[in-house]
């Protein structure tokens, strides 16, 4: 099935209520991880708002595409994204990461519309070839979509499973990488360098998009690419900015893993773009 028609200046607006709630999110529960969330918006109301078949109603629907969040340290983005999409009531938000909560620090599946626990990083992918093999198997056509760091991707495991998903031609696995340029400690650069990364997976077999991964059309546009591709999977490299939005996060690994207090969100929600 196509995307679904979208209007993308509500689109854009409902982009940065996203951010505006992450951070509220973020501040309530005291601790968290904005940067990660911040860059990847556009990714997650692309694929919720238009690509992905799903149901928020009926999370389980067997036809549904799914979305391995591997970098499961963003459960701001996934958990404002699943509540304003209608998997759990948007009050629940007030209680991340609080004791006795299911709304947890990393994704959890005991979450409605989480499919696979993660947080220990570098395991997504792997995940994502096997949900593609049973819709192989099944003879269904629902896709695999899987989200990674930049600097998750420094994990070896992760190649691993590229030349897995290259050699068995899974052509209903999309991976994006979220390319915010920025890991827990530093600069990618700077740490452990990825370009020319295109270059990486084409060798290992895919297909591959570069786009600007804040992009809301050439996000939609890159994903109608992966459906058309055929015979091989498919990796776009979004390239975004960690911490986009709030110009005193951005690029700023201090920003990586700490919520704003009061004083700062007030100052971030001032800011805001
Ligand atoms: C296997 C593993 N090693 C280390 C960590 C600790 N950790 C959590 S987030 C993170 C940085 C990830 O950076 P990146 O993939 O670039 O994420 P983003 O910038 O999107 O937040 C690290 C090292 C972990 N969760 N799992
Ligand atoms: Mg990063």
């Amino acid at each position: 099935m196509t995307s679904k028609s979208y209007d993308i200046s509500s689109l854009k607006a409902q982009a940065l209520q996203f951010r505006r709630e992450i951070l509220e999110t973020l501040e309530t529960a005291g601790s968290g991880h904005p940067g990660g969330s911040l860059s990847a918006v556009e990714i997650f109301l692309a694929l919720y708002g238009v690509v992905m078949n799903h149901r928020p109603s009926e999370p389980k629907w067997e036809g549904r595409d799914r979305l391995v969040v591997s970098k499961g340290h963003v459960t701001p983005v996934v958990y404002v994204t699943l509540a304003n999409f209608g998997y759990f009531p948007k009050d629940e938000l007030k209680t991340f990461r609080k004791f006795g909560s299911r709304l947890q620090g990393h994704v959890h599946h005991k979450v409605p519309g989480v499919e696979f626990n993660t947080g220990s990083l570098g395991h997504g992918l792997s995940y994502a070839n096997g949900v593609a093999m049973a819709a192989r198997l099944k003879g269904k056509d629902f896709r695999a979509y899987c989200i990674m760091g930049d600097g998750e991707i420094q994990e070896g495991s992760v190649w691993e499973a590229a030349m897995s998903a290259a050699h068995y031609k899974l052509d209903n696995v999309c991976a994006i990488v979220d390319y915010n340029k920025v890991q827990e400690n530093g600069l990618i650069s700077e740490i452990k360098g990825l370009d020319p990364l295109g270059d990486k997976w084409k060798s290992f077999g895919w297909h591959v998009i570069d786009i600007d991964g804040n992009d809301l059309v050439a996000l939609i546009k890159a994903f109608e690419e992966f459906k058309a591709t055929k015979g091989k999977p498919t990796v776009i490299i979004a390239n975004t900015l960690k911490g986009k939005g709030v110009p005193f996060m951005e690029l700023k690994s201090a920003w990586h893993g700490k919520a704003p207090n009061k004083e700062q969100l007030g100052e971030a929600l001032k800011v805001l773009y």
